[in-house]
């Protein structure tokens, strides 16, 4: 019953769950374009999609540790001034298939299309929480909100029926340079049913789980979000930890992803004919707003490293002449790499930032439970023809 008014899609998807549906982009598609296009970009859902097609009746309630409540109509929110930021996604989820090498992990598997790059277009958060008295720059509000939690319309079997909920320091959602933003447009156009319409959250820097979908209530809370994806999800935990000794209320949610970076094409598995010359692509990140340093690429499995040449960011003109100018802080960097490769051969690809973090060698060094942030060195196992 449930499942019965989902939104067409793109076939070229790579579909991991139907329902909840969940698909990814190919990898050879991640690295066509700075911009992934919006029918291409990742889906990550928990239940089914809301249809939501009665906008004028739309509201969004602002709650909770506020000085004044509010009651915010989709044109109320238009009314106020428009900003454009251009963030990168990735689900704390993307890479998890390649953990269960090591070890099975539980969760929805994920090669390395959990991520896409996309132009977001609202009205920033702390302006909204400012009409509800609380100023920009501020980490408690006056009646003691540490906490910003969000609140969907949507209803997922973890949360036993209830709503998708998430939460974020109210100091990041103050912050005018954090770029937290209540987004209702998506590369220029109306926000996608797939991807929160009529109105998401976007928290740059921060992994996907955190920029809540249909979005209804942005309350101000004392503490984080006690809702399941905060709580009993989405944790940061040690390779020691499985099932049987498993305690959620000693670890913290993930909030900032780790510098990521992986090869896209050539695929795994590939045959390259020995002395091919090839441009190897792919992606690298890093979070919180850090800037990535450098891409390392050995096409001999580690022994020796070249740095990969960043493409610049671009922006379709259609989009921009929408957006204006965008800053690409909180974006991916694709980079490529020509090269002769002798096959068979393994291509190894790790990136890192700005703060000179670095990527693990191993994926059993990090493995863990749930199968989250893999950032391990992204190997590709190149064939030679006969
Ligand atoms: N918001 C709601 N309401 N329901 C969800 O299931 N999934 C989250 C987040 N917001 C989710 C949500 C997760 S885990 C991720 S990675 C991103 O949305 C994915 O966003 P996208 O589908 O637009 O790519
Ligand atoms: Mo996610």
């Amino acid at each position: 019953k449930t499942y019965d008014a989902e939104p067409a899609r793109d076939p070229r998807l790579v579909v991991n769950s139907k329902e909840p549906f969940n698909a990814e982009t190919p990898p050879k598609e991640l690295v066509q374009a700075f911009i992934t296009p919006s029918h291409l970009f990742y889906k990550r859902n928990h239940g089914p999609i809301p249809v939501l097609n009665d906008a004028e009746r739309f509201h969004l309630i602002v709650d909770g540790l506020v000085t004044k409540p509010l009651s915010l109509s989709l044109d109320d929110l238009k009314r106020l001034p428009k900003n454009s930021v251009a963030v990168t996604l990735q689900c704390a989820g993307n890479r998890r298939t390649a953990l269960n090498e090591v070890k099975t992990v539980k969760g929805v598997g994920w090669g390395l299309g959990a991520v896409g790059t996309a132009i977001w277009g609202g009205v920033f958060l702390h302006r909204v929480l400012e009409l509800a008295g609380i100023r920009p720059g501020t980490k408690c509000s006056a009646a003691g909100g540490r906490h910003v939690e969000f609140e969907s319309v949507d209803r997922c079997k973890e949360e036993k029926g209830g709503p998708y909920r998430a939460s974020i320091t109210l100091a990041k959602a103050c912050s005018e340079d954090g770029d937290v933003l209540l987004a209702y447009e998506m590369n220029g156009e109306v926000l996608p049913a797939d991807h929160g319409y009529p109105l998401r959250v976007v928290v740059p820097g921060v992994i996907g789980a955190r920029s809540v979908k249909w979005l209804s209530r942005v309350t101000v809370r004392s503490d984080e979000s006690q809702g399941f994806f905060q709580q009993r999800d989405y944790k940061m935990f040690p390779p020691s930890v499985d099932w049987d000794n498993i305690d959620w209320g000693t670890r913290q949610p993930i909030m900032e992803y780790p510098v990521q970076c992986a090869v896209c094409t050539p695929a795994e598995g590939q045959c390259i004919r020995t002395g091919s010359q090839v441009t190897i692509k792919g992606y690298a990140m890093a979070g919180g707003g850090r800037s990535i340093e450098r891409i390392d690429v050995s096409i001999d499995d580690g022994n020796s490293w070249t740095e990969a040449r960043r493409l610049p960011p671009s922006v379709p003109e259609t989009i921009g002449k929408e957006c204006g100018e965008v800053s690409a802080k909180w974006c991916w960097v694709l980079w490529e790499l020509d090269v002769r490769l002798t096959t068979p051969c393994v291509i190894v690809a790790k990136a890192v930032d700005d703060s000179a973090n670095t990527m693990p060698e191993s994926m059993s060094s990090i493995w863990n439970l749930r199968g989250v942030l893999n950032n391990s060195w992204h190997r590709v196992r190149v064939d030679g023809t006969a």
